[in-house]
């Protein structure tokens, strides 16, 4: 059993992030999500998201490629989340390209190409939900 991981703040969850679940999943047999808290989120990434942890977790484990959603709450914990689930596969988006190689110690590490024209950030824009100079920074 192919075990495949990745890590994200999911909100508003969209195509783009689809695109990389499957590819993902693909990977492997099994993926397990680590889903940003809410907390991480806004200490570690000021994003404050629109959905709860609890309400981005339930949509995640709507999603056939998932198998798995573990909390993220903190950047130290993806050694220990490899060893401990005994994770084959690191996937992210290549905005993160490079920044996991460390890993590269425990599992294969993957960057996929985000698929360009989408972004959480742009939904809340075009819904009025950020004022446009927020979704600039
Ligand atoms: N993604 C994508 N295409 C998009 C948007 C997102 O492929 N149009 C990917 C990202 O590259 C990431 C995943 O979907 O791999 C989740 O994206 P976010 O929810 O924005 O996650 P992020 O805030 O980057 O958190 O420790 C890692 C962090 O928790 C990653």
């Amino acid at each position: 059993m192919k075990r495949v991981i990745t890590y994200g703040t999911f909100d508003l969850i969209h195509y783009g992030h689809i695109n990389l679940l499957k590819r993902a999943k693909e990977l492997g047999d099994y993926l397990i999500v680590a889903l940003s808290t809410d907390e991480f989120n806004w200490n570690e990434k000021r994003k404050k998201c629109y959905f709860t942890y609890e309400e981005r977790m339930r949509l995640l484990e709507a999603i056939r490629y998932v198998d798995l959603v573990i909390p993220e709450e903190n950047w130290e914990q993806k050694a220990s989340d490899v060893r401990l689930y005994q994770v084959d596969t690191f996937v992210m988006g290549d905005d993160w390209q490079g920044k996991f190689d460390f890993l590269k110690e425990y599992c294969q590490v993957v960057y996929l190409p985000r698929t360009p024209e989408i972004s959480t950030t742009q939904i809340k824009t075009d819904f009025g939900y950020l004022k446009s100079e927020d979704s600039r920074k």
